[in-house]
Formats: structure tokens, C-alpha cells, sequence
């Protein structure tokens, strides 16, 4: 039967399809947290009568504006951009920019929705935003993406600043958009401060901001491991994505001697018998950072390397599965094929890349299952650390750095467990590290919220 609970959660959600009708993906998010959240709200009477739950699922301001870029061959072409400024209410505005097709409102009410939360949980002075454009910079010349980051940070560039709106990257936005991105705005506004994170290590970038997401990843994977008394030397991993996140939690995972068996991209994956090495690792960072190819390249220059077109990780039996691509790339039937593989722990590398069936099928099995706005965080909080860097104009040394992000890992695995542990486990005892979560970020966001007044 459904509790009262069940029912409030229900009519809440019904109320934002209709306010934020076609957008299936923000829906989504929304439903997780509100699951989560719903009994504290219910809980606590200053919530409720501050009405913090319609306020929080409602973006601050989304702006939409059009990119007219020239390509090589002097054609015109028009995308479309936005900025969505979800909540400052701990701090600027922050998080990455998307460059990519399937880039839509929902997709960026999404992210920006996640990452309210995610910057709640790394205890910084962050707020949560997202931006992007349905630009699509695969097949592009170097000279076409700087046109385009230029003709977008026009616009762009007059709606951020260091304690307004602090952008980064994600899919589609490395340090070459970066860098361009951040050229445009140095000159327009003539000011060279830190309005971007993700810089270059030379001109004001973070040491480790490029490891950050990955290696937090893998972080948050190894205490929920370390949680149960396990570890992670010598199990069987698989990874999905081969960009910065997948790329930075294999060298991790390396590190920590367990064994890689798979990275992929849109198109396919690879699988690896023996374990990825250090050697196919750097081969691979060089193809997708520099000479900006696809994974099936690997398979042509390893021997121990098999290409599996179409393939997706999920059916390579593992005891650790890290999805690093993209939202929704693990579905309910593909959970129970890990599930059916032996798979013990998953850590959400990308953001929301599990189905929610898929995320009840992980835990109905008692499946470690730690979400992006917990396991993803380091690369956000990482970029709070480049943010602290530029306003006090020095740089701290990369063991400084790292350190610091596993300190903030640590806690925020700890914040899991306090609100996500005991009568609130899931099956065989096992820690909800989606409630965790959820409250926890929700909870400072809130209180923040009632100091702060009506806004
Ligand atoms: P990159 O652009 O560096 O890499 C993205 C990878 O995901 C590529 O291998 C890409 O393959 C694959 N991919 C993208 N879209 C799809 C799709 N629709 N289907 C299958 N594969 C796809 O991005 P990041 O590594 O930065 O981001 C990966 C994920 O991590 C995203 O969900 C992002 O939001 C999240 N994230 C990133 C952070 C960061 O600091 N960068 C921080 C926290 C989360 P292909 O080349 O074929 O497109
Ligand atoms: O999803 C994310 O947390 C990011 N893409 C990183 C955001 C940031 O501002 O570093």
C-alpha cells in the first residue's frame, strides 16, 4: 500500500511535469531527490511553510541565446547556448559548460538541479548552475571551436564573473574550450580573472583539476568498499566513457592495482582481458586528447585489445562497474546483467548515467550503489579549490591539492552514511547512499535558504 509519503511524493512531481512538461531528464532528477527529501520536509514545519521544495526545483534565471559562427569555409551557422542559474544561495553560481547534440533545456535543468546538491555536499562555498549549446565539436577544426567558444562568450561573458557565475567543463569542454573560451572573455571584459575553472596550469588553473572527477570517483568507490572491510586491489573493473572522467578513474584504479577491463565511446568499447596497463592508458589519452580519435584505434595498435562495435561494458561479468559517459547509459535490464556478472559496487562517474529501475535493481541485489552527485563531486570541488587559488592569486602544490579533495571525498562518504545508513539501508544492511545524499545536500541548501529570507 502507499504511505502518505508515497503520495506527497507523487502529487509534488505531478505538479513540476506540469510546470516543466517534455523535459524528461530534469523530471527524473527531480523524482530522485524529492523521493529522498520528502520525509524530512514532511518532518520539519519551517520547510513546509517556507515552501523550500517548489523554490528549490525552480532554476533562479535560464538564459537562452543564439551562436552565429563562420566555419573554415566561410559558412554561417547559428546554435543555440544557455546558461542555467539554478541556485546561488552557497555561492556563485558553478558548474560546466556542455558541448554536445542532445544538449536541450532538460538536460541542462538537470545538471543544473544535480549540481545544487553535489556543491552543497563538498562543504564549499559553491551554488549550482549548468550551461552548454547543441554544438557539436567532433569533426571540427581547432580554428572553427574557437570561433564558436568566441561567438558564445559574447554573449555568455556578461552574465558570469568570479563571484557571480563560475563556468567549467563536462562533455564536449575540455581545456582547449576552455582556453578559448576563456581568451574571449579576458579580452572582451579586459579582465583576467577567475571566471573559469579547468584553466590552463600556467595562467591560473588548479594542479589535479584534470585528475579530480575521476580520481574522486574512485575515492568514494574505495570507501564504500573499505565500508563493508573490502578493497579494491585486484578486482575486476569496468569503466564506460573514454574522456576525462573514464581516463582519470582507470589511471586511478591502475594505481590501486585493480584490474581494468573496458573503456569505450558512442560508438563501441574495448575489452581487455589482462587489465589495461599504463602503457594502453597514456596511448589512449594521447588519441582522445590530442589527436582527438575514437577508442577502436586502440584495438589496432594493442594486441591484448578486442573492439566490441555496439558494445557497451555492461555485460562483461565485473566486480566494480564506473559509468563515465553520460546520462542514462545503464538501463534496468543492463543493471541485472551486472547484477547476474557479480558486480558489487557501482560509483556513478558520469551524471545520473544509471535508469532509476536501474538504480532499484542495484540495491534490491544489496549492490554498493553510490550516485554522481556524491561519487562525481571531486571535480567540482576541486574546481572550488581553483576558485580559493585565484582569489588569493597563488597556487598550491598538487599534494596539496589532493590532498584536500580526498579529505573532501572522505566526508562526503561520511555525510552518506549519516543520512543514508541504519533504519534508512537498503537491502543486507546495506548504506542508501542516494538518500545520503540527497539529504545531505539538501539539507544545508535548505537551512541556507531560511537564513537568507525570501529570494
Ligand atoms: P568527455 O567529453 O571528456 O567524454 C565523454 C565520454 O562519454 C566520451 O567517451 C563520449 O564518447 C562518451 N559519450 C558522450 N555522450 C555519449 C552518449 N550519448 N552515448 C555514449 N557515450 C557518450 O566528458 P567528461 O568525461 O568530462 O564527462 C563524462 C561524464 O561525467 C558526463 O556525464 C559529465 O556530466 C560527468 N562529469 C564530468 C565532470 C568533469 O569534471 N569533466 C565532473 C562531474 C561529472 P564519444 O566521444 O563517442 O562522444
Ligand atoms: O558535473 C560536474 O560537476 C562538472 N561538470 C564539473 C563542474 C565544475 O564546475 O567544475
Amino acid at each position: 500500500m502507499a504511505s502518505s509519503t508515497d503520495h506527497e511524493v507523487a502529487a509534488f512531481v505531478a505538479q513540476v511535469e506540469i510546470s516543466s512538461e517534455h523535459q524528461p531528464e530534469f523530471l527524473q532528477a527531480v523524482h530522485e531527490v524529492v523521493e529522498s527529501v520528502m520525509p524530512v520536509v514532511l518532518d520539519n514545519k519551517t520547510y513546509q511553510d517556507a515552501n523550500i521544495l517548489e523554490r528549490l526545483v525552480e532554476p533562479d534565471r535560464l538564459l537562452r541565446f543564439r551562436v552565429t559562427w563562420e566555419d573554415d569555409q566561410g559558412r554561417v551557422h547559428v546554435n543555440r547556448a544557455y546558461r542555467v542559474e539554478f541556485s546561488n544561495v552557497l555561492g556563485p553560481y558553478k558548474g560546466g559548460m556542455r558541448f554536445h547534440p542532445t544538449v536541450n533545456e532538460s538536460v541542462l535543468k538537470f545538471l543544473g538541479f544535480e549540481q545544487v546538491f553535489k556543491n552543497s555536499l563538498t562543504g564549499l562555498l559553491m551554488g549550482g548552475g549548468k550551461g552548454g549549446s547543441d554544438f557539436d565539436p567532433k569533426g571540427k577544426s581547432d580554428a572553427e571551436v574557437r570561433r564558436f567558444c568566441e561567438a558564445l562568450m559574447l554573449e555568455l561573458g556578461r552574465h558570469i564573473g568570479p563571484d557571480t557565475d563560475v563556468p567549467a567543463g563536462d562533455i564536449g569542454v575540455g581545456a582547449r574550450e576552455v582556453g578559448y573560451m576563456f581568451g574571449a572573455y579576458r579580452r572582451l571584459h579586459n579582465k583576467h580573472v577567475g571566471v573559469l575553472t579547468g584553466k590552463g596550469i600556467g595562467w591560473g588553473g588548479s594542479l589535479i583539476r584534470t585528475e579530480a572527477t575521476g580520481y574522486g570517483c574512485v575515492e568514494f568507490c574505495r570507501h564504500m568498499l573499505e565500508h563493508t572491510g573490502d578493497g579494491f586491489a585486484g578486482k575486476k573493473c569496468v569503466v564506460s566513457g573514454s574522456g576525462n572522467v573514464a581516463q582519470h578513474a582507470a589511471e586511478k584504479l591502475i594505481k590501486l592495482d585493480a584490474k581494468v577491463l573496458s573503456l569505450s565511446d558512442s560508438k563501441g568499447c574495448i575489452y581487455v582481458e589482462d587489465g589495461l596497463t599504463t602503457e594502453h592508458l597514456e596511448w589512449i589519452k594521447d588519441l582522445k586528447n590530442n589527436r582527438r580519435g575514437r577508442i577502436h584505434e586502440a584495438a589496432d595498435a594493442f594486441d591484448g585489445i578486442e573492439y566490441r562495435e555496439g558494445g557497451e561494458p555492461w555485460d562483461i561479468a565485473c566486480d566494480v562497474a564506473l559509468p563515465c559517459a553520460t546520462q542514462n547509459e545503464v538501463s534496468e535490464d543492463e543493471a541485472r546483467r551486472l547484477v547476474k556478472g557479480g558486480v558489487r559496487a557501482v560509483a556513478e562517474g558520469a551524471n545520473m548515467p544509471v535508469e532509476a529501475g536501474g538504480v532499484a535493481v542495484f540495491q534490491q541485489a544489496g549492490v554498493l550503489f553510490g550516485p554522481g552527485k556524491a561519487a562525481n563531486a571531486g571535480g567540482v570541488a576541486v574546481s572550488g579549490l581553483e576558485m580559493a587559488q585565484n582569489a588569493g592569486r597563488l597556487m598550491w602544490s598538487a599534494d596539496k591539492v589532493e590532498t584536500q579533495l580526498e579529505d573532501i571525498m572522505r566526508d562526503i562518504h561520511a555525510k552518506c552514511i549519516e543520512h543514508g545508513s541504519g533504519a534508512h539501508s537498503t537491502a543486507k544492511g546495506v548504506p542508501d547512499y542516494v538518500r545520503g545524499a540527497n539529504v545531505g545536500g539538501f539539507i544545508r541548501v535548505a537551512d541556507a535558504m531560511l537564513d537568507q529570507g525570501l529570494w
